[in-house]
């Protein structure tokens, strides 16, 4: 197979919070995902991401806490990136959009923007609080959203995820003090979204059989409604001041400058990789994972921006989500419904990490929204991990111990009764499909498709049933079987590794007895191979069956709510 070279962005998470599973499982999980397994396949891989680190958000909770912005942010960043490792998310960079060499590549890029003539200023009437003495931007701002009637604040609803600006609120308040806002004459910058429209309508034209259907139809809705100039000047003294003449004291919109983050990020990482990915024309990929409230700017203001510095290249797919909700409701931070990743930060908190991704894995909003409960948590580890998985790789590690002294030495040449016929047919099949699923990036197919594995391993090892032929005395048989279970077991292992990444290496070192790693570059070459005359270790189990006390431990354990201020005190 032809090598491919991928570049993977996280959405850049905003430094107001801590993420919660939705977050998880929107984008920096199968981010992580699709990266483990592309390194497997042989592809050269990066993943970036970082902190969103301007923007009213920033302002108002450094205010709320009181603390020193640059210190809130640093801090939030290294939050951050605590949580994504011990999550295991295989970040090549974690970074923030506070640096000099994002400042310098945001100033460069609408300096490009400008010179093409997508750059424009006038004057618009704002919302001014004459209390608080300035202009309320974005989210110093709330009022009643004019699409669905719930509060929302200026920049965008929560509720139905329509983008806003101040003044489509109605019944607007400035947040800190209350009053009720006066329109008052501002001068800004504007990004002129029309002029790009067309050419950006035929981008998102070649991504018809690319992007995910809901991610496409989503960008040609809001092509199609039209755009009109967007203001990227904002009113408040944190973030990125606008090289432009007389709209020095005024910083970049925050939906502006954060996209250019992926390059800055990049380059942070390696000058060499940014020129590879962003300017240089070649077939490498850029492949963006968001969750659902950012499929809009990435499949249409940000591609417009790139479009329009006629210098950088855009992303080949967008692997935007839908919502993941908990136990039947939104989740949200104010009425503490989920999981907050915080929790995961505390010395106690045992969950184990495989367990956790492989249950996060099954509800990957790829399709459609998806729904977090215990008691599917409860089920996927018992009836998925430890019944199917788990147990099929016991026995089998176990048998060949028992009947073979731990040896499979076969010259299995080819299938000679039904049994072997599926299993064997499966085991040559279905680890191709698994890859194209994961190449898809389609990973709740993926693991669906791995755990047909597991079954069918089950499958074989209950209808050739060992035990009765080595009582019989028919040790060729269990020869067989166990050496077809072996392999059974070996794939599964390389496979699952992506998702479990520490259990499946555990796994195949200590009881497959196998050496390197089952994530290593280029496994997936081999995986096709079968394994003989092989010694496997003993036994151990792997994924422990779960009672309810089990769950109510690990349910007190991550819904131990921590917030900013348990970590900044
Ligand atoms: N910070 C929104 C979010 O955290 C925003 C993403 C920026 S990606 C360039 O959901
Ligand atoms: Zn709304």
């Amino acid at each position: 197979m032809k090598k491919e070279n991928i570049l993977i962005t996280v959405a850049l998470p905003y430094v107001n919070g801590l993420p919660h599973v939705g977050h998880i499982v929107g984008s920096h999980l199968p981010a992580d995902i699709y990266h483990r397994f592309n390194i497997q396949a042989g592809n050269q891989t990066f993943m970036i991401g970082g902190m969103d680190s301007h923007g009213t958000p920033a302002v108002i909770d450094a205010k709320r806490l009181n603390i020193d912005i640059e210190y809130f942010v640093d801090k939030m960043k290294e939050l951050h990136s605590k949580i994504y490792k011990k999550l295991n998310i295989s970040y090549d960079i974690f970074s923030t959009t506070h640096t000099k060499t994002h400042f310098e590549e945001t100033q460069e890029f609408f300096n490009l923007l400008n010179e093409h003539g997508y750059i424009s200023t006038g004057s618009t009437k704002r919302l001014y609080c004459e209390t608080c003495k300035m202009f309320l931007a974005d989210r110093f701002v709330e009022g009643t959203c004019p699409y669905c009637g719930k509060t929302a604040n200026g920049d965008e609803c929560e509720h139905c995820c329509h983008t806003l600006s101040t003044d489509m609120l109605k019944n607007p308040k400035c947040k800190t003090c209350g009053t009720t806002p006066i329109l008052k004459e501002n001068t800004e910058v504007f990004l002129d979204l029309p002029s790009l429209q067309k050419d950006l309508d035929k981008f998102v034209e070649t991504k018809r059989n690319i992007w995910r259907p809901t991610v496409f139809s989503e960008a040609k809705r809001l092509i199609n409604e039209g755009f009109n100039k967007r203001s990227i000047s904002r009113d408040i003294n944190w973030g990125i001041p606008i090289n432009l003449k007389g709209f020095e004291d005024k910083v970049f919109y925050i939906w502006f400058e954060a996209p250019i983050g992926y390059l800055s990020i990049t380059k942070e990482l390696s000058k060499a990789i940014y020129n590879d990915f962003w300017v240089e024309k070649n077939d490498n990929k850029i492949v963006h994972f968001v969750g659902k409230d950012n499929i809009q700017f990435h499949g249409t203001f940000f591609p417009a921006m790139v479009i329009g510095s006629k210098k950088f290249n855009n992303a080949y797919n967008l692997a935007g989500n839908c919502f993941a909700n908990y136990e039947g409701q939104k989740i949200s931070k104010s009425k503490r419904v989920g999981v907050f990743c915080g929790s995961l930060l505390d010395p106690n908190c045992n969950v184990d990490i495989d367990v956790f991704r492989a249950y996060l894995t099954t509800i990957i909003p790829e399709k459609k929204d998806t729904e977090f409960t215990w008691a599917d948590f409860k089920q996927n580890t018992n009836a998925e991990l430890a019944n199917k998985l788990g147990n099929f790789f016991n026995r089998t590690i176990n048998m060949i111990n028992s009947y073979l002294g731990g040896v499979v030495e076969c010259d299995f040449k080819e299938p000679q009764n039904d049994v072997e016929k599926v299993a064997f047919d499966l085991l040559n099949t279905l680890p191709n499909e698994i890859c194209e699923s994961y190449k898809n990036i389609e990973i709740k197919d993926a693991y669906k498709k791995i755990m047909q594995l597991a079954s069918a391993g089950n499958t074989l090892l209950e209808q050739s049933a060992p035990w009765a032929k080595y009582k019989e005395g028919d040790l060729e048989s269990v020869k067989r079987t166990l050496y077809l279970a072996l392999n059974f077991a070996r794939v599964i292992t390389i496979l699952f590794a992506p998702i479990c990444p520490s259990k499946m290496t555990e796994f195949y070192n200590n009881q497959l007895n196998i050496s390197g790693s089952p994530l290593e570059s280029g496994i997936l070459e081999h995986i096709n191979e079968k394994i003989n005359n092989h010694k496997v270790n003993a036994p151990s189990p792997l994924f422990p069956r779960w009672d309810d006390k089990t769950l109510e431990t690990i349910k007190s354990e991550l819904l131990n709510f921590k917030d900013v201020e348990d970590f900044l005190k």
